[in-house]
């Protein structure tokens, strides 16, 4: 009954595959949709300007209605006025004539472009267009940094009819736009998914490059991309984005300031043992909540924080916390496991085992009563992680692949690193039983588990059928908002309480 594992792999990657043929798309699309703001913005904001009358001296008052022109354009880093190719008048300088020197070419409709202006003493480069008087400034690097690593993936922004790229995370290679048949589409190509739409308001146009399989899991995180270009579908996200763009420090710097201001949390999400519905544990995962009281996703600042090499800020900070908060848990329930999740350049450094033994040790844990959730990614280097992975788990550390399916599906790994657990991704699950291209992975991934000799985990279970569907396939463990949603230390307590009866009285 059981497919022959790779032929497994085969039909699963093969599902995963139209799926990121489709999903890059979207993505290109979303990123088209804010570069598409954007230039909207630049246009209005282009007509207000041209408005003004043209004073050379820049007097304060010109500067303030300057600077409520852009305040109304929040899209844009600031707007100026220009004469003779120097910004003479800004919302955000002080009075210093700006030189941008000649432009590197001039659009359709006659506006210049300068694809990487240095003003303002940054350290940042700008996209400033140029349209008679008016001078629209683009941060250039936002989204550099508050995308991942994780989210293997590259955007570009281009000018269509000059095939010049304005804007890009990562570097787009020329030739993949160079080409004169150029059209909205996307294809594999030496394993990358390549999408490409074309505006059909403005001479733009915008492509992404995935290698395959990193498009699934970077769902969230690719929204990132189109940081610097534009705002984004959801709220929170805009006004993290916005917010990072007016703030002037690194995030690595933000971060430190979370930690000083004790904005970071733990929520914890109980995990479910399916054949006698008991609570098992729970995995661990971090809040920030900003001073405006706003919760704000680790899928928005964890590739950030990987990005910009901070990440071990954060991991040092959660264990912390959780060294505090576990030992309030294990005092009440003694059997408790802890799921933490590890990011890559974590297990990479040098000292993680130490730096996980002296956790356990401050935490009151035994190394049994530890999950380390690791992704996909952390198997990239394998001989690093391989030999942390094997002194903790001689140690009674357990190991789970988290997002299982969404990564690089290297089965080298599996068969090198030996792990516990291999969670099921939510995007999975949802799929089961639907009629989404995907329905059939979770099916597979179960498959593989068992070949190997591993435990499945479900996450994101929402619904008695999914738990239904998922025992009839053999999983024995799930999490996901069936059983209860990440719950802060009082509500997890609460609930630990009352699951003590049959776990059926709380679903
Ligand atoms: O918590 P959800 O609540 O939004 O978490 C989103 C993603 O962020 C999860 O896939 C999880 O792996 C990751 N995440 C949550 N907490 C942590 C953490 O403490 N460290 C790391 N590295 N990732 C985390
Ligand atoms: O490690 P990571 O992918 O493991 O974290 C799980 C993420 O999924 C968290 O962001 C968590 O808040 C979210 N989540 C947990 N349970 C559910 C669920 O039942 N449905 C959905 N849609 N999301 C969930
Ligand atoms: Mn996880």
């Amino acid at each position: 009954m059981s497919l022959p594992i790779v032929a497994a792999i085969a039909l699963a990657r093969s599902q995963v595959r139209q799926f990121e043929l489709a999903q890059t798309t979207h993505f290109a699309r979303d990123a088209l949709n804010a570069v598409e703001r954007t230039t909207a913005q630049l246009d209005s904001a282009s007509r207000a300007v041209n408005r003004l009358p043209l004073d050379p001296a820049c007097p304060p008052a010109e500067r303030r209605t300057l600077a409520a022109i852009d305040l109304s354009q929040s899209l844009l880093q600031a707007v100026g006025i220009v004469a003779d190719n120097t910004i003479i008048c800004s919302s955000i300088g002080g009075s210093e004539p700006i030189r941008l020197g000649p432009p590197d070419f001039t659009t359709l409709h006659g506006a210049q472009v300068w694809r990487n202006a240095h003003i303002f003493d940054s350290d940042v480069n700008f996209l400033v267009v140029v349209e008679g008087r008016f001078a629209g400034i683009v941060h250039k690097q936002i989204g550099l940094a508050a995308s991942g690593q994780q989210v293997q993936a590259t955007v570009g922004v281009f000018n269509w009819s000059h095939r010049r790229l304005l804007l890009q995370r990562g570097t787009i290679a020329q030739h993949l736009i160079d080409d004169p048949n150029l059209a909205t589409g996307a294809r594999l190509e030496n394993g990358m998914v390549i999408a490409i739409v074309q505006s059909q308001r403005y001479d733009l146009g915008v492509i992404v490059v995935a290698p395959v399989s990193a498009v699934g899991s970077g769902l969230a995180g690719l929204n990132l991309l189109v940081v610097p270009i534009g705002a984004l579908s959801g709220l929170v996200l805009s006004v993290w984005l916005l917010w990072l763009i007016r703030e002037t420090k690194s995030i690595p710097a933000q971060i430190r300031a979370g930690i000083r201001r004790r904005e970071f949390h733990l929520v914890y999400q109980p995990m479910i043992d399916l054949d006698h519905r008991r609570v098992i544990g729970a995995e661990v995962l971090v809040r920030w909540r900003r001073r405006g009281g706003q919760d704000m996703s680790p899928d928005t600042f964890i590739p950030a924080a990987e990005a910009s090499g901070s990440i071990r800020l954060i991991t040092d900070h959660v264990l912390d916390l959780l060294a505090t908060e576990a030992r309030v848990i294990k005092a009440a329930h003694p059997h408790f496991n802890f799921g933490v999740n590890i990011s890559a350049a974590d297990i990479h450094a040098d000292g993680f085992v130490a730096r996980m033994i002296d956790f356990s040790d401050r935490a009151g844990l035994q190394p049994t009563d530890l999950v380390i959730e690791l992704t996909e990614r952390s198997f990239i280097d394998s001989g690093l992680s391989k030999r942390a992975i094997d002194s903790l788990r001689a140690r009674g550390v357990r190991f789970a692949i988290d997002d299982f399916g969404t990564g690089f599906c290297n089965l080298g790994y599996l068969a090198q690193n030996e792990v516990d657990y291999l969670k099921i991704d939510k995007l999975f699950v949802q799929a089961l039983g639907s009629r989404s291209a995907l329905n059939q992975v979770a099916f597979h991934i179960v498959d593989i588990a068992r070949d190997l000799g591993l435990e499945v985990i479900a996450e994101g279970v929402e619904t008695a059928t999914q738990v239904d569907n998922l025992y009839a396939l053999g999983v024995r463990h799930a999490q996901g908002y069936r059983f209860a949603v990440p719950l802060a230390l009082d509500g997890l307590l609460d609930y630990l309480a009352r699951a003590k009866a049959p776990l059926a009285a709380v679903a």
